[in-house]
């Protein structure tokens, strides 16, 4: 990977001579340490408080199951490596990586389906597997009483990893390169000048470092207070027990010979350890943890048993578990739990890890909240982070900037870790939200949307209508709809069909002030979201441009819409939080001097888009200002007033239809709602949700950054090279782009799928018969990003990214619950691709 010149961070890279201090040797610091010094840079020393080589974190205690499938690609690519690497390494002649296969078992019919979509995402993702019977589950796990079973999924390449042997052959490869592991550490200080980390201060001495990772696993909260940083984590324990022998299992040569199971249905996985059983559950309370009150490791009491990261067993929390585990493997009636432990690790608000470099604090890094399952993974993305200035695989979810502010509160953590506790194993809706805490962040509609009947889903915290029953009477005019499976009938009403519809006919209103806002002003700000940023910027005050961030590497960071309102002042239309971290991160002073000052003016603003064929009808008598297609263009921004409020109105929409968004403060929201509604009226004008917002984007071909495309993805091949100027003096990436220019093999491809009753919801492998791949256990060709049904097409659209070239016409398969759903590539963009609509 090359560092162009135009990148300007404050992290010195690649330079051989950074000193890293790695917080940690569980099996995260231990892994990066093997990944740091392999990329070169040796100079890593790993502090740990407790004696090596079982620290007492974890790690020390982890019984290893690696089940790599997950809804995440990230998730699952990080367990993909974790399985390759562990699998070719040793210690003390022990294979660190035992392939025994992955066992989940479905005991409702709704188990079933699930497991059906898991092996839809194993597939998209590239681990092998496939739904059984419950006569083949009996096979792979004789003890299993099937009588209850419908059926399973079973990943042959899944197994167990052996943590201690892996970190211990980690470590030695990383001391063989150079690097030090002092144990009996312990790091009590992080120690910082001018906004840069520059050491750590331990209880025997201090380390100066250019970069420290904390690795802390669950007491990442008490080193991220060191530094001065919110860490985003909820320690909770977990029951962990082994049986006594089992007589069916005597004789057992094999650490472990059966596949690791899995009994979601009951909270439960099972592994075995010889002849005995180990059994852990999530199926009880939540039991949260204090990472500041923590006992320190004691020498005279450590056993296996009894470390800082394990509690007493409580019995009264595993007794319903225990009668669940004999009645799937009678073979435990005769038994008991001979030994258990409570033990502690991390659950963060969404169930991903928190990765990456502070931005408060630069030099510092996370790599917390990782299981075991992902730890190579993790490590190998945080190492090309810190060596090359960024992972080769989109982190975007694990990054610890992903979260607003309002998220990071401690009673938010508490309550939101330990209802990821309680879902481990639930069958979750992609739509589903969280039940606490909630309202969070409402927009200053709130009460207006409530009172038309709004069904609230939520996203960064924000309450977010996805369709209002207020509108349940325009359904009876849309004639009959294809009915739903029970599935993608979830969080979706057919109100959202007749929102949609009032969109392309009449006139809707939207609530878009969850969109994220930047404000960005100054004498440097031109000059600097220009270098920034792949499309012409220098036009004049009065433009708006759609164009992309992108890295050193060419890859898309996020698609951003400037406005121009003044010569020195922008607004940005941005995804997410990291796109605020990416640009502070490069702007002159760190974005906040004179020359360039940005600013997230998300919460003290709202939006409300008027899209529709009537918007301009809507507005135009509400506003002083010429809203004529001559006075007021297609992408362009004007300040004026929408009846007594002043407002930011920018023409362009995200659902391609004529209008506008409608910026103003939040105290005057309510306002401007209400006079917009009262206008309204008499145009027939409703309220529109998200639900019909994402049939309409689609569409209309505009990607989501994040789900869509990604930094792995180049703007070429995502179909938003249109934003880039490659004739423009220089910006970060383009010559990157220059170099990968006409390389791409893949392409985000729109598919519309052949049946009109038909629809699929995103992340499906898809087929393509004509070479072959749709036969049993063929590979997939690729997998869909985003698909929501198109009620103008009538049709379900679907993107995906697949094999670049694909003749418009070309027939796939789309894997859904098991089923192919055939479909064929479409032209882009499906919907009014002659922006008749738009420019008028
Ligand atoms: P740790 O192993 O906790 O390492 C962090 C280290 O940092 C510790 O050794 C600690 O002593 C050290 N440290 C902390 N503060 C300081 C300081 N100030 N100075 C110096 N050193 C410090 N995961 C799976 O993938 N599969 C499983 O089947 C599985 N089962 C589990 C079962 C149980 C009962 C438990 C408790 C966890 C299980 N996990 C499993 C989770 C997994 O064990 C952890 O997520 C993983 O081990 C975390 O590794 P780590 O390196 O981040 O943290
Ligand atoms: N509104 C505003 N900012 C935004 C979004 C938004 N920023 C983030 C995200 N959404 C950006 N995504 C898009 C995607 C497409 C368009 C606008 C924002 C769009 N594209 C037109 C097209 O592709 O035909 C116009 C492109 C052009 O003329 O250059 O409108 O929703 N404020």
């Amino acid at each position: 990977m090359n560092s162009t010149p135009e990148l300007r961070s404050p992290t010195p890279r690649s330079s051989r001579s950074s000193r890293v201090v790695v917080i940690g040797a569980g099996i995260v610091g231990c892994s990066l340490a093997d990944e740091l010094t392999a990329r070169g840079w040796n100079d890593v020393t790993v502090l740990e408080q407790g004696p090596l080589p079982a620290p007492g974190g974890s790690t020390s205690h982890a019984p290893g199951l690696v089940f790599q499938t997950s809804p995440s690609r990230t998730l699952t690519a990080f367990a993909r490596y974790t399985v390759e690497k562990f699998s070719s390494l040793e210690a003390d002649g022990v294979r660190c990586f035992a392939p025994v296969g992955g066992l989940e078992l479905a005991t409702t019919p709704e188990r079933l389906a699930d497991l059906r979509r898991k092996a839809g995402w194993a597939a998209s993702w590239g681990v092998r597997g496939e739904v059984v019977s419950a006569a083949r589950c009996k096979e792979l796990w004789p003890l299993i009483d099937e009588s209850t079973v419908l059926g399973g999924f079973h990943t042959p390449d899944d197994g167990l990893a052996r943590a201690l042997p892996a970190c211990r052959a980690q470590m030695d490869r990383a001391v063989a390169r150079g690097a030090r592991f002092l144990d009996r550490h312990t790091v009590t200080g992080i120690e910082r000048e001018g906004g840069r980390v520059t050491g750590v201060v331990t209880d025997r001495g201090a380390f100066p470092a250019d970069h420290v990772v904390s690795a802390a696993g669950f007491w990442g909260p008490v080193v991220g207070r060191m530094a001065g940083v919110d860490v985003p984590l909820q320690p909770l324990a977990h029951q962990y027990a082994r049986t006594r022998p089992l007589p069916e299992l005597s004789g057992a040569t094999a650490e472990a010979s059966k596949p690791i199971l899995r009994f979601q249905d009951r909270d439960l996985y099972f592994r075995e350890h010889g002849d005995r059983i180990g059994i852990g559950s999530y199926a009880h309370r939540p039991l949260p943890v204090d990472p500041f009150a923590v006992p320190p490791y004691d020498e005279a009491r450590a056993r296996r048993m009894d470390m800082p990261s394990s509690y007493p067993f409580t019995e009264e929390d595993w007794a319903p578990s225990w009668e669940d585990c004999r009645r799937l493997l009678p073979a435990l009636r005769g038994s008991a739990v001979e030994e258990g432990f409570n033990g502690v690790f991390s659950f963060t608000p969404d169930g991903m890890p928190v990765l990456g470099e502070s931005s408060a604090l630069r030099g510092f890094w996370l790599a917390e909240a990782v299981w075991v399952t992902h730890s190579a993974g993790v490590a190998r993305a945080v190492a090309e982070w810190m060596v090359d200035g960024r992972p080769s695989l989109d982190v975007h979810e694990c990054d610890l900037t992903r979260f607003e502010e309002a998220q990071r509160s401690p009673a938010y953590v508490r309550e939101r870790g330990a209802q990821q506790f309680a879902e481990v194993y639930d069958v979750l809706h992609p739509l589903q939200p969280p039940e606490q805490p909630r309202p969070l962040r409402v927009s200053p509609f709130h009460a207006r949307q409530q009172q038309l009947g709004a069904y609230f889903l939520e996203g960064g915290g924000w309450e977010r209508p996805h369709w209002y029953e207020a509108n349940a009477p325009l359904v009876d005019a849309l004639g009959p709809l294809p009915a739903r499976d029970a599935w993608s009938a979830r969080h979706w009403s057919p109100v959202a069909a007749a929102e949609a519809r009032a969109t392309r006919e009449g006139v809707a209103l939207y609530d878009m002030t969850p969109l994220r806002r930047l404000e960005v002003t100054g004498p440097g700000a031109l000059a600097f979201l220009d270098r920034m940023t792949t499309n012409n910027l220098r036009k004049k005050p009065g433009a708006v441009t759609y164009t992309l961030l992108l890295d050193e590497t060419g890859g898309i960071r996020s698609d951003l819409t400037v406005a121009r309102l003044a010569p020195d002042r922008f607004q940005i239309g941005a995804n997410s939080p990291a796109d605020l971290d990416w640009l502070l991160r490069h702007a002159p002073g760190g974005g906040g001097g004179g020359e360039v000052h940005i600013r997230d003016i998300t919460s003290g603003t709202c939006c409300i888009g008027v899209w529709g064929p009537l918007a301009r009808d809507l507005v135009q008598p509400l506003t002083p200002d010429d809203f004529s297609h001559e006075a007021f263009g297609y992408f362009r921004v004007k300040r004026t007033y929408i009846g007594h409020v002043p407002v930011t109105a920018m023409r362009l929409s995200y659902v391609g239809e004529l209008g506008w968004e409608l910026y103003t403060t939040a105290d005057l929201g309510l306002r401007l709602w209400d006079t917009l509604w009262e206008a309204g009226r008499e145009l027939g004008a409703v309220a529109a949700g998200r639900s019909a917002f994402d049939s309409l984007r689609l569409e209309k071909g505009y990607r989501a950054w994040g789900v869509d495309m990604t930094d792995e993805h180049d703007p070429f091949e995502a179909g938003v090279g249109f934003a880039v100027r490659m004739d423009k003096e220089d910006f970060t990436g383009k010559a990157a782009l220059r170099r990968r220019a006409g390389e791409s093999a893949r392409r985000l491809t729109p598919l519309l799928l052949d049946d009109p009753a038909a629809v699929v919801l995103g992340k499906e492998p898809v087929h393509l018969p004509a070479l072959g791949s749709a036969r049993a256990g063929g590979a997939p060709a690729g997998y869909v990003t985003s698909a929501s049904y198109g009620y103008t097409l009538g049709r379900c659209v679907a993107y995906a990214w697949l094999p670049a070239g694909l003749a418009t016409g070309t027939g796939v398969h789309i894997e859904y619950f098991g089923e192919k759903v055939p479909a064929t590539v479409a032209d882009e963009p499906l919907f009014d691709p002659k922006m008749t609509r738009i420019r008028r």
